[in-house]
């Protein structure tokens, strides 16, 4: 099997992967066990639980002339460090859904490119296309691996076993996609969640739905956004709703039969925040106008009274270079790319026409892919967290809104951090007591990992416990914690 070693080519390098490619070569392809890691320093005696991950690991190089195919396209492959006792077993698998299955048969790729069915091969046109690559969530005894443009896989929380490809829920969901991601309630534990480009390629239908803890759809409504964009994160606080629509437009059916990117910046459109009630019919959206951003993940937010806040990070701008614009004026610009932590306010209660409000905070960091205590959706929050730089360096940095204090761990040289998750101390901690885990990889070890936990509340002292693995992890784009007393019991 060849890949292209160009970088920036789809899955450039294949397995052993090469500096300067997209996710940092971190093409992986190889399924992994490993019972008990090494570890260095003191993995925390009480920590009981799992770390999930998932990111796109290409299967198979793209067929001639789709080489150019982005590294959103690759296949999602899932990872998890279970850790008990100060143990810790790791393990990866593909999310092995129909695409997958068709195409190992086959041994080699069948679909076209990035969220464009017409470049597909003509055995597999109209099948299911997904690759649950993005995020992983847990819900009723399942692992969810989730991508935007499909319904979630379900997986074994213990094996990562597919045990749906095509998860349905109760069947009653009238959504055919499903965000990458939800939120929990953090009141019920219900899964919160929505999808866009809802009922079919290109159209303008966000279905917005809440699933109880026995996976049964107890609320849905459909509405209408005012063009068809990315909504790659959204915020539900008790009371409401929000979607951020930026431009990051699809740019319609013509272009895509000509074999074309799903998304395209197109800064000639409006930016909108869609602010909605919970449980409602959603025919009282309000879609307000606001300055051009774009931001990707919600870091909190909640509801005072009639006004509604947002935390996010972004940009001024498109953050994806690989997604090109069709203006000529519009070209990919990192300045206003940058990401930094900004405030949407809104009054939810008028009904008048105005714009929303948006603020940077803490402007001298940097970053992106903004998480919180993830007990916290939905309601006031006190710290966030975000992977970027500032002042004290780069590396993970912590949000004090309360006191506005930043703080930062700092990985060292030649290492290279992924997202992390915040993990509480214990059952019932207060927010923000605990640990961040996450990986880090090892330039100068040809990208070996270590899974590092590091003390939240102690974030300049350095890891706790650094987990060595003897080789690159799976691919990421984002984890998920589960606490140990929240798994099902391992079947005899
Ligand atoms: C993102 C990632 C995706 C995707 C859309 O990080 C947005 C943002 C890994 O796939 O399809
Ligand atoms: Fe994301």
């Amino acid at each position: 099997m060849r890949f292209p070693t160009e970088p920036g080519l789809f899955g450039s390098g294949g397995s052993t992967g090469r500096p300067g490619s997209v996710f940092g070569g971190q093409a992986n392809r190889s399924e992994h066990t490993l019972y008990d890691c090494e570890v260095d320093g003191d993995i925390p005696d009480d920590l009981d639980g799992a770390f999930y991950r998932v990111g796109p690991d290409p299967q198979y190089p793209k067929p001639k002339g789709l080489e150019h195919d982005i590294a959103f396209d690759g296949e999602g492959h899932a990872s998890m460090f279970r850790i008990q006792n100060s143990h810790v077993d790791y393990l990866s698998r593909w999310v092995k859904n129909e695409r997958w299955q068709r195409q190992h048969k086959a041994r080699k790729s069948l679909y076209g490119v990035y969220r464009n069915p017409y470049t597909d091969d003509p055995s597999v046109r109209g099948k299911f296309r997904g690759t649950q690559n993005t995020q992983v969530w847990y819900h009723n005894g399942r692992i969810l691996a989730m991508k935007e443009d499909t319904l979630p896989a379900a997986l074994d929380p213990h094996t990562l076993e597919t045990l749906d490809g095509n998860y349905k829920f109760d069947g009653k969901l009238k959504s055919q996609t499903f965000t990458a991601h939800p939120k929990n309630d953090s009141q019920t534990g219900n899964l919160l969640a929505f999808g866009y480009e809802a009922t079919g390629l290109g159209t303008t239908d966000i279905s917005v739905f809440e699933i109880d803890k026995k996976g049964k759809t107890i609320w849905q409504a459909m509405v209408k956004a005012p063009y068809c964009s990315e909504i790659h994160d959204y915020a539900i606080t008790e009371k409401h709703i929000i979607f951020l629509v930026y431009p990051l437009a699809y740019l319609g059916e013509e272009l895509m039969k000509k074999g074309g990117v799903h998304w395209g910046w197109d800064s000639t459109r409006d930016t909108y925040l869609g602010v909605m009630r919970r449980g409602g019919d959603g025919k009282d959206i309000q879609w307000l106008k606001g300055p051009q951003t774009m931001c990707t993940h919600t870091m909190g937010c909640w509801t005072d009274g009639d006004m509604v806040y947002v935390d996010m990070d972004g940009g001024d701008a498109n953050q994806f270079p690989f997604f090109p614009s069709p203006n000529p004026n519009d070209r990919f610009d990192p300045v206003k790319a940058t990401g930094r932590v900004r405030r949407f306010s809104m009054d939810a209660s008028k009904k008048t026409v105005r714009p929303f409000d948006m603020k940077v905070m803490y402007g001298q960091y940097s970053g992106g892919l903004a998480r919180q205590d993830d007990r916290y959706h939905t309601v006031p929050y006190r710290y966030g967290f975000m992977i970027g730089g500032g002042p004290g360096g780069g590396g993970w940095l912590r949000f004090d809104h309360q006191t506005g204090k930043v703080n930062t761990f700092n990985p060292g040289p030649d290492s290279s951090l992924s997202e992390m998750c915040f993990v509480p101390r214990r059952k019932g901690a207060p927010e923000g007591d605990g640990y961040l885990v996450g990986i880090c990889s090892r330039a100068k070890e040809n990208g070996r990992s270590d899974l590092l936990i590091v003390d939240a509340q102690h974030m300049e002292d350095g890891a706790v416990a650094t987990i060595k693995l003897p080789y690159r992890a799976a691919p990421q784009v984002h984890g998920f914690w589960v606490p140990g007393d929240q798994l099902p019991p391992v079947k005899a």
